[in-house]
């Protein structure tokens, strides 16, 4: 049987409400996901929300309500967001639901009967923010812990910890003998260096004398496992691991095919979270080094430079955003203005501007002048005459460099070749003016190989633009008055039939007139 592509997001922090940072993770993962489903893959898309935690703790107790029903209230709208977005997973992930805890503490058992988690005690300075001990690497060259840490305290707890040094050696040969472990390969060097600074063990506990809003330890009731177990667990839990068997190939088999996953996530949480932790937690309950996950870490959206954050008052809405302009819109530029690794400057204007000027310009005039057109002068049909197109090489272009790029996960390239495709199309219904052969007579026949090639060129577009802008893809093929349901393949040259109706035209994507 062919194996499941696996691909999932990181799980959202239900603190606070989803923000266009998790819009673009869900729909990067979700580009990505449509293409490997239109190559006929079986695709298995895991996303959901991180429940958990003392930030979840504190917010709930200011707004005065229980943390579930605080929780319960964010989720709500972190369910809203892929349907607004119109991405389709396979899973979602919560990690208050009891299928979940019960894998996370039967790792936690395993790991403490092995002896790989033990008791000790810490004191030291801690950081409230980021919920972490401190010590002196992250003193600034003034000796004291930077603005970036918030409040800091003194504490002294007893806690559990996870024996992550000791897998150091093994994370480091890993990294090297896999050259695509992490995508970019900039993140991967990053990585690299961070794993050589690996120090001490992993705190993985709070008493719950401090925070109780947790998966509780199954070997001590006092405490509760803090985030990295909780949180990262839930790429295995949510994909049929069974706690209970400590070798892989002892998994059921719906956990087999699917995994290893794709992974997509911010570039804050490579280092330590995902990188480091998560690695080395698979390791360290058996996951041979060809079943790791491949990381692909994305850039982020900021705002006049500056990171977004609740704190800073400037969030934006993605929910705001679909509704004003479209979801395909909001997709789009999601998509086509940031390079997959590197970070973008979130512009209102720039989503206008990109949209009439790929959009609505070149993509959604080509559909409505080649429709308007073969109204006009043939009656709604197309019809296939002899003699090749330059179209046809330029789509066979466009199909191989469409394929490299997205298997290459560099969605933006993808996409952009295919405008520029569009924008060649409209070129050439400038060049060969269907306006002026239709007035002659003796040149009918070409008009009709202009009018089918442009045709033939938007069914190409169709499909490749299904895993980015799904909506509008159903409408090209309704407009071209073709059965919606493709695959890659179809993207080859010469699908169109001998003689073909159109649909209407209507326009795809009306300007955005601005003020
Ligand atoms: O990190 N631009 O949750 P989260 C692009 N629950 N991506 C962004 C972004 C931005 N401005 N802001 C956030 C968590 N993201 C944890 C993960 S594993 C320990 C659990 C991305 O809600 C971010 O990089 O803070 C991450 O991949 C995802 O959104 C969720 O972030
Ligand atoms: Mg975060």
């Amino acid at each position: 049987m062919p194996k499941t592509f696996f691909i999932t997001t990181a799980i959202d922090y239900t603190n606070s409400p989803p923000h266009v940072g998790h819009a673009y993770e869900k729909v990067l993962a979700d580009v990505i996901a449509r293409y490997h489903r239109l190559k006929g893959e079986n695709v298995f898309f895991l996303t959901g929300v991180d429940q958990h935690g003392q930030k979840v703790q504190q917010s709930a107790a200011k707004a005065g309500v229980p943390p579930a029903e605080f929780v319960k209230d964010i989720t709500q709208k972190f369910l809203d967001l892929p349907k607004k977005l119109n991405v389709v997973y396979d899973e979602w992930a919560e990690t208050t639901s009891d299928r979940h805890k019960k894998v996370v503490q039967g790792i936690l058992q395993r790991l403490f009967d092995e002896g790989q988690i033990y008791k000790d005690k810490q004191s030291g300075y801690y950081s409230v923010r980021q919920e972490q001990f401190l010590t002196d690497k992250e003193r600034g060259p003034d000796g004291q812990f930077g603005p970036e840490w918030g409040e800091i305290e003194f504490r002294e707890e007893e806690n559990y910890y996870f024996k992550l040094s000791k897998h150091k050696e093994w994370l480091l040969r890993y990294i090297d003998n896999r050259k695509d472990a992490v995508i970019p390969d900039f993140r991967q060097t990053e990585l690299r260096n961070a794993v050589e600074r690996i120090s001490g063990d992993l705190c993985i506990s709070r008493p719950k004398s401090r925070l109780d809003w947790g998966i509780e330890l199954p070997f001590d009731k006092d405490f509760v496992t803090y985030v990295w177990f909780d949180a990262l667990t839930n790429y295995i839990s949510f994909a049929g691991y069974d706690s209970s068997q400590s070798t892989l190939s002892s998994q059921p088999s719906t956990f087999r095919d699917k995994w290893p996953a794709l992974q997509v996530i911010g570039k804050d949480i490579l280092v330590p979270a995902h990188g480091i932790y998560w690695l080395i937690m698979l390791h360290a309950i058996g996951f041979p080094d060809d079943q790791m996950p491949q990381l692909l870490v994305h850039g982020w959206w900021n705002l006049g430079g500056a990171k977004m954050s609740k704190s800073a008052g400037n969030i934006i809405d993605p929910f705001v955003l679909a509704d004003k302009y479209s979801t395909d819109a909001l997709r789009y530029y999601l998509i086509s203005d940031i390079a997959t690794g590197q970070d973008a400057d979130f512009s209102e204007e720039r989503l206008i501007e990109r949209y009439n000027a790929d959009l609505a310009n070149s993509l959604g005039n080509l559909l409505n002048r080649t429709l308007n057109m073969v109204h006009r002068y043939r009656d709604g049909f197309v019809t296939r005459t002899g003699g090749e197109s330059p179209l046809a090489a330029q789509a066979a272009d466009l199909v191989r460099q469409y394929d490299r790029a997205m298997s290459r996960f560099e969605v933006h390239t993808a996409i952009s070749r295919l405008i520029d495709f569009a924008t060649i199309c409209n070129t050439y219904v400038e060049i060969s003016a269907p306006w002026k052969l239709a007035k002659d007579p003796e040149r009918a026949g070409t008009l009709d190989h202009v009018l089918f090639v442009l045709a033939e060129s938007l069914r190409v577009i169709g499909v490749l633009i299904s895993a980015t802008l799904p909506t509008a893809s159903h409408n090209i093929f309704y407009q071209l008055n073709l059965p919606d349901e493709f695959k890659l393949s179809d993207a080859t040259w010469g699908g169109l039939p001998e003689k073909h109706r159109l649909g209407k035209p209507v326009p795809l994507f009306p300007r955005v007139e601005t003020t």
